[in-house]
């Protein structure tokens, strides 16, 4: 279907809305469930019911009686399809002819229904009972003599008993090696922030949003991604605080939104502006910003005005001077260069920041993915450091994160580069030696699969091989593997491209029923503010042979580890069993779990930078100069774009909800290259011509994407922009921010080629 010609016409529309409330309903439909989705809505994100399948957004414990937004509903209603893949379907079709569909056709098939083994004699996934397919994992595990060929990938829907479940068989395996969507996504976040605050979260609550007097968004589509979070910038709006949005796209929601749920406001078509104000900056160009902002406060400071927080600075923080001597040092003109933001732009935004007495700093993959991503949030930091906002009421910084259980399932062990003491915990509480050396991130993973190093791959939710990089690589490296196990709801590409050996292990999801003998079972999920909150599913699930997660983790460590000592069949029925465990790995953030879970919102855990504590190596919260002024090594090659590959308004990442694209006027077709016209008149190129793309790198390997339709887009001179995944073969996997690993899929150098 992406063959058709794309339609164009801007949406000038608000962004939410009836649009969304219409798009909720189609989604539903399109699913065959606008009853029992409907349904569902009511007890998704109320006590009692469910945690929302999409974002980690908070919701504010039923603050309005419907807590969902357009994307919530979504991802809903492709989770409670009427649609099934069984036994049947994999008849019909070899494995060769699915390889040929679209990721969105492979969807829209909907639920898995029974494990399947991939049969090479008839290219066709064939039936097998769940016993022979954990018989079979123990088999191919026990097999390798040396444990890190074994890759185990963990996406973050996990919920945390089960990503603490996993954490515990393959360390009791013999590996570290933890591949995570995080590490595509806030590993930045996990990496860059602690060494500044001491702690790898935000330090910001909901409540925050009611007390801040300004807040920059840097880098993230709220109103795509994050909706929910739109209601409290727009009550904020209400409140007139400013909000500033620093991105090379101009999101429509931050332009203009109406809240789906606000039926008054919907039937007179009210909206509210959300940005106050808008940073056009350049792509990469962030950093420049950032160091203006701070040079435009200091000189402020050196002129003899009382601008900064003295007291913060003296008693809480180290390394000011340096700081200080850094962003002074720059050059104006050097930076209006490389933001592409004016001067006195840059001027105008530092004094909005002065001026407000509590700020709130957000930030997405916009900051993230880029070679110095994780060193960009720690000027960040500086920037908030610089006027005492953190520890009091309404500031703080806040990574908007992904996944709706991401920030739990490294809070739970997920982490390929544990600390010793956690490890030591595992030892205590388990009583098997734990391997101590790092583990492969998801980078590292996909480079031992092309080197044959690695031998198998178990993914635990999500899609690996098309969320990673350099696609045709790592498909063919995939492909080598020897065992490669999807542990999923719904039918995708990691699926179709396999090892020699491969099952598919369909799961019980987040919005249905899990029964063992000890009874109905509740997971747990911590959203991006660290709350931690009960999740019990109110749907049937999809199919009697649908299994729970946590009971796959546990059937597959026994089949593995015939003398482990790890009381994995008690596991698999009481999920309270877990959280106690949970509990003793880790005291000092989950003591008394079960206890503490019974309060109706659940409880938040502790963030200590709340208090004006920072658990730094130096106990303080530290200034960081970071050189230069460039989130990217700079490129030198006069045809070169950088492409930032980014999400449109209906996918969840690798799940194509539809090939349109509401808010940024797209129909249709998601292969499309939107450039700014003047680049595009500067390669003689017309409007809607179609193109291709190649990226500038020198390690042999070509890369290139043809069919993209060019469409005029207000993206500043030297950015292009298309989606994910369709883009991914174009990101070269050593492509990445040096602290954390994370690809930088916001800055690929790339050439047009007709
Ligand atoms: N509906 C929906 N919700 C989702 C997801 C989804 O796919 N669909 N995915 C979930 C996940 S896993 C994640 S991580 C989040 C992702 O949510 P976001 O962080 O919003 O991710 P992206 O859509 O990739 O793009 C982020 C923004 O960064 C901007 N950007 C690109 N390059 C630069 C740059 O150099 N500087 C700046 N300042 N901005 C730049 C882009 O224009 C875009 O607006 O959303 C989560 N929520
Ligand atoms: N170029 C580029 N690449 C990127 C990004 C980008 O912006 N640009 N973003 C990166 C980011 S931020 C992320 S987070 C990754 C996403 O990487 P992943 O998390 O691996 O990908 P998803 O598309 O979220 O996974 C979707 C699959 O999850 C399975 N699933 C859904 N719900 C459940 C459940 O409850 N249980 C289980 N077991 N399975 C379930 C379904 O089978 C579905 O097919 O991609 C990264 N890749
Ligand atoms: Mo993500």
């Amino acid at each position: 279907m992406d063959d058709r010609k794309p339609r164009y016409h801007p949406y000038d529309h608000p962004a939410g809305g009836w649009g969304a409330a219409a798009a909720t309903a189609k989604a539903l439909m399109k699913q065959s469930v606008l009853v029992k989705g409907s349904r569902a809505l009511l007890s998704m994100n109320q006590p009692g019911g469910f945690k929302c399948p999409s974002c980690a957004f908070p919701d504010a414990c039923h603050r309005e009686l419907l807590e969902f937004c357009e994307q919530g509903a979504k991802a809903l209603a492709f989770e409670a399809t009427r649609h099934r893949v069984t036994r049947d379907f994999f008849a019909r079709h070899t494995v060769s002819a699915l390889r040929e569909q679209s990721d969105y056709w492979l969807e829209m098939q909907g639920r898995l229904t029974e494990p399947m083994r991939y049969d090479p004699g008839t290219d066709r996934y064939v039936p097998i009972s769940w016993d022979d397919a954990f018989a079979l994992i123990g088999r191919h595990l026990r097999r390798l003599e040396n444990r890190r060929q074994a890759e185990f990938y963990t996406s973050g829907r996990t919920p945390n008993e089960v990503a603490f479940l996993w954490s515990v068989f393959v360390r009791e395996y013999g590996t570290n090696n933890f591949p995570d969507c995080s590490n595509m996504c806030h590993e930045p976040t996990s990496r860059g922030l602690p060494p500044s605050i001491g702690v790898g979260k935000g330090t910001c609550r909901l409540e925050d949003f009611d007390k801040t007097e300004a807040i920059f968004i840097f880098g993230q589509n709220t109103g795509s991604n994050s909706p929910r979070m739109m209601t409290n910038l727009a009550q904020a709006r209400k409140r007139g605080i400013p909000i500033i949005s620093i991105n090379p796209m101009p999101e429509r929601a931050m332009i203009a939104y109406t809240a789906p749920q606000n039926i008054p406001q919907m039937i007179t078509f009210g909206h509210y502006d959300i940005a106050s104000g808008f940073l056009h900056v350049k792509a990469g160009g962030d950093l420049a910003v950032m160091k203006g902002m701070m040079k435009a406060i200091l000189e402020r400071e050196a002129a003899g005005e009382d601008v900064l927080d003295r007291a913060f600075i003296d008693e809480y923080t180290l390394g000011i001077d340096a700081v200080r001597a850094d962003a002074m040092a720059q050059d104006w003109a050097e930076i209006v260069e490389t933001s592409g933001i004016s001067e006195e732009q840059i001027r105008q935004f530092a004094d909005i920041y002065i001026r407000s007495n509590a700020t709130m700093i957000c930030y997405g993959m916009g900051l993230t993915q880029h070679q110095r991503g994780s060193e960009l949030l720690q000027q960040l930091c500086n920037i908030l450091f610089l006027r005492g906002n953190f520890g009091k009421p309404g500031a703080g910084i806040v990574p908007v994160r992904g996944h709706s259980n991401v920030q739990g399932d490294r809070t739970c062990g997920i982490n390929d580069r544990p600390r010793q003491q956690m490890l030591d915990n595992y030892e205590r509480v388990f009583g098997f030696p734990v391997p101590r050396e790092d583990g492969h991130n998801v980078q590292k993973a996909v480079e031992a699969m092309m080197t044959g190093e690695a031998r198998i791959f178990i993914g635990m939710g999500g899609n690996f091989v098309r969320a990673v990089p350099d696609t045709e690589r790592s498909y063919q490296a995939m492909s080598q593997l020897d065992l490669t196990v999807g542990i999923n709801t719904k039918l995708n590409r990691g699926h179709v491209i396999h090892g020699r050996e491969a099952l598919i292990l369909p799961v019980i999801s987040r919005s249905e029923v899990i029964q063992t003998e000890k009874g109905e079972q509740a997971l747990t999920i911590e959203d991006m503010v660290a709350q931690v909150t009960a999740s019990r599913g109110t749907l049937e699930p999809a199919s009697p042979d649908c299994m729970a997660e946590a009971e796959i983790v546990c059937r597959i460590a026994m089949a593995t580890l015939p003398d482990s000592r790890t009381p994995w069949t008690e596991f698999a029925q009481d999920y309270a069993l877990i959280r106690d465990y949970i509990a003793d790995v880790f005291p000092e953030i989950y003591a008394d779990f079960n206890e503490r879970l019974k309060a109706p919102d659940g409880f938040f855990l502790d963030v200590p930078p709340r208090q004006r504590v920072f658990p730094t190596d130096t106990g303080k919260a530290n200034f960081l100069v970071l050189d230069g002024l460039h989130a990217d090594v700079p490129v030198d090659d006069p045809q070169m774009l950088r492409l930032l590959t980014v999400r449109s308004q209906d996918q969840f990442n690798t799940t194509i909800y539809s090939t349109n694209d509401r808010y940024r006027g797209v129909w249709g077709n998601r292969m499309v290259l939107f450039m700014n016209p003047e680049d595009r008149e500067a390669r003689g190129l017309q409007q809607e011509q179609v193109v291709g793309l190649e990226t500038i790198c020198d390690d042999g390997h070509k890369r290139m994407v043809s069919g993209l339709t060019v469409l005029d887009y207000p993206l500043p001179r030297g950015a292009v922009a298309g989606y994910y995944p369709e883009l991914n073969p174009l990101l070269p996997i050593e492509f990445v921010d040096t602290l954390s690993g994370t690809p930088a899929a916001k800055s690929i150098p790339v050439r047009v080629i007709t």
